[in-house]
C-alpha cells in the first residue's frame, strides 16, 4: 500500500498535519509546492482540491482529504496511539471539539479574507476596510480562545491537536509580539508544544 501524501507549503497549515503524522508514527511523503503559483503543481492541487488549499492529503489508495480538522480526526482514527484527540468519553472532549472548530471555522478563514483583500472586494479603501475588520475579528477570536486556554497545554494537562494549531498559528499575523502581549496563555502553550521533538523538527523545516 502507498504511503499518505501530504501536499503542503512552507509556513502553512499543512505543517499542523505534518506534525500530527509524525507524532502518530504514520508513514507519509511530502509534496511541498507554492500553492498560489501557476504551474503543474497548482494544476494538480486544483484537481485534487478545487479550493486550491493546503493541506491536501492523498490517502493510501488515492482518496483525497481536505480540511485540516477532518484530516486530524481521520489520523486519530487510524493511529490513536498519537493521542491527539481526547476519546469520546474523556472530560476534555467537548472543549476539544469546540476549540478545534473555532480554530478552523472562525480563525483560519480570517487569513483567507485578510491576506489578499483585493481578491474579494475592490482594491483601495474597500480592501483596506475589509483587511482591518477581519483582523479586528481575528483579535476578538484570539482573546476569546485565550480565556479558555489551560496550562501547560491548551486543554490543561493533556497535549492534543489543539496545541499543534496554536503553535503554528502564533507564528502567523499578527505575530509573536502581539500574542506575547495579548495572549500569554496561548504563547505559553505554543512554547510548551515546541518542546515536543516532532513539533520542533517540523517548525525547523518550515521556519529556519
Ligand atoms: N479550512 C482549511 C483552510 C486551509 C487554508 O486556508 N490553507 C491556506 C494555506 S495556510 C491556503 O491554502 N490558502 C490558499 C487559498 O485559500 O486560496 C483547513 O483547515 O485546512
Amino acid at each position: 500500500m502507498d504511503d499518505y501524501e501530504l501536499i503542503g507549503s512552507p509556513g502553512c497549515g499543512s505543517a499542523i498535519v505534518e506534525m500530527a503524522l509524525r507524532i502518530s508514527g504514520i508513514p507519509y511523503r511530502l509534496t511541498d509546492l507554492p500553492y498560489l503559483e501557476p504551474g503543474p503543481g497548482r494544476d494538480r492541487l486544483l484537481k485534487l482540491n478545487p479550493l486550491g488549499q493546503v493541506p491536501t492529503l492523498v490517502l493510501p489508495g488515492g482518496a483525497v482529504m481536505t480540511e485540516s480538522a477532518a484530516i486530524l480526526l481521520h489520523l486519530h482514527d487510524v493511529a490513536p496511539q498519537g493521542a491527539l484527540v481526547p476519546e469520546a468519553t474523556a472530560p476534555e472532549r467537548t472543549r476539544f471539539l469546540n476549540l478545534l472548530f473555532r480554530l478552523v471555522g472562525a480563525v483560519y478563514p480570517t487569513f483567507t479574507y485578510a491576506d489578499d483583500p483585493p481578491k474579494w472586494t475592490l482594491a483601495g479603501p474597500a480592501a483596506d476596510r475589509l483587511r482591518d475588520t477581519v483582523m479586528e475579528r481575528r483579535a476578538t477570536l484570539w482573546r476569546e480562545i485565550e480565556a479558555q486556554v489551560g496550562r501547560p497545554h491548551v486543554l490543561g494537562e493533556r497535549f492534543s491537536a489543539l496545541d499543534l494549531y496554536v503553535t503554528m498559528m502564533t507564528h502567523w499575523r499578527p505575530g509573536k509580539d502581539w500574542f506575547a502581549q495579548h495572549c500569554p496563555a496561548l504563547t505559553a502553550a505554543a512554547s510548551q508544544a515546541e518542546k515536543n521533538p516532532h513539533v520542533a523538527a517540523v517548525l525547523e523545516r518550515h521556519f529556519r
